[in-house]
């Protein structure tokens, strides 16, 4: 029997090509000089895909190239790199890799926060440049008594909180629906959070439902004594009127683990000294990336073992069809 063809389009970590590379026989997208050429012979006979964000959004011109596509597994568990709801037009499920990443994201999350609000990468340069030999480290602002808000209660948004609980802050949140289970305070608009905030930490999907939900008047209601941690997607975040913002004064300061042009981060930002730049890491430990890759694999592997999808998208419900 012929072995079921899947193409990668990006490369990933050895654990995901090691295991598609036993269980299928698998195209590497990415390594062919001639793409067109490449999908007009290999195209026809792909049934699963492989990807992620190194790929770059996956659009409907691929999946034309792709006519016998029943499902495309992504890694990360946003997956705003994938029109979903094209690919449930032509029967496609799309399968992400949710829950495996959540403590990882929520430990950066804290991590970020206290680094923001406690200067520590300042504070580490200010060492390495001889300054600690003149004075010390000016004072820091606190999560002391503070008012942390959470923009979008979800996985990710739970754990977070979970950790906060044991730092003694009050924690309110918004997204579009109260949660009847959550103790925690709930505000139906952002600049309402905002406003009851000393802190929001960002962590919804990105696309379209939340472009610039934090936006100019969010922030100003944020305050200057606010602080913005983004560790959701850059799309979120109006990052001119962010960067507005800090400029100002307008909020205190940020800390950011995701940009709106990934990886460029605009100068601006890189310029402003109060404020915290990640490189997009807050899954980024060998354990949960090869836990997040080994569940890229397993869903292939699921699909075309006849037991469906392990962790199909909302757009893309299981009905019972697996290959
Ligand atoms: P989740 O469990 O689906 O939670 C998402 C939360 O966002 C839900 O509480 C949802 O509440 C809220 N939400 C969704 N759309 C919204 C909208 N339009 N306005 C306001 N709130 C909205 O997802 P998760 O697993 O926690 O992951 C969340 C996101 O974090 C991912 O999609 C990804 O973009 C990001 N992430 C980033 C990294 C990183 O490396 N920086 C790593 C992992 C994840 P309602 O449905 O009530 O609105
Ligand atoms: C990944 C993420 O690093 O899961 C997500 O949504 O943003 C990160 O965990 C990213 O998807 C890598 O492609």
């Amino acid at each position: 029997m012929s072995r079921t063809d899947i193409l990668m389009t990006a490369p990933m970590m050895p654990i995901v090509i090691e295991a598609l590379d036993k269980a299928f026989t698998l195209h590497r997208l990415w390594e062919q000089s001639d793409q067109a050429a490449f999908l007009k012979d290999v195209g026809p006979r792909i049934r699963g895909i492989a990807t992620s964000t190194l790929y770059g959004r996956l659009e409907a011109s691929l999946l034309d190239r792709l006519p016998k596509a029943e499902i495309i597994s992504s890694f990360g568990v946003g997956y705003d790199n994938v029109d979903a709801v094209e690919a449930g037009t032509r029967g496609i499920v799309v399968t992400n890799t949710p829950g495996v990443l959540d403590d990882e994201v929520a430990d950066l999350a804290i991590g970020l926060l206290l680094a923001t609000l406690r200067k520590i990468p300042q504070a580490d340069r200010y060492l390495r440049e001889g300054k600690w030999l003149k004075a010390p480290f000016p004072l820091s602002a606190t999560l002391r008594e503070k008012k942390v808000g959470i923009v979008g209660l979800g996985r990710i948004g739970k754990a977070i909180a979970r950790r906060l609980a044991g730092f003694d802050v009050r924690i309110a949140y918004h997204g579009r629906t109260q949660q009847d289970d959550v103790a925690f305070t709930y505000h139906p608009t952002i600049v309402g959070l905002a406003e009851a905030s000393d802190i929001l930490i960002v962590i919804t999907p990105g696309g379209a439902s939340t472009k610039h939900l934090i936006n100019a008047e969010a922030l100003k209601a944020l305050g200057s004594n606010g602080v913005l941690i983004n560790v959701a997607r850059g799309s979120v975040v109006d990052e001119q009127a962010l960067i507005e913002a800090l400029k100002s004064g307008t909020i205190l300061s940020a800390g950011l683990d995701v940009y709106d042009d990934e990886p460029r981060v605009p100068q601006e930002l890189i310029d402003l000294e109060h404020v915290v730049l990640l490189p997009h890491i807050a899954s980024g430990s060998v354990h949960t990336r090869n836990a997040m890759g080994k569940l890229v694999a397993d869903n292939l592997i699921s699909w075309f073992d006849g037991k469906g999808p392990l962790t199909p998208v909302a757009e893309t419900p299981y009905t019972g069809r697996a290959g």
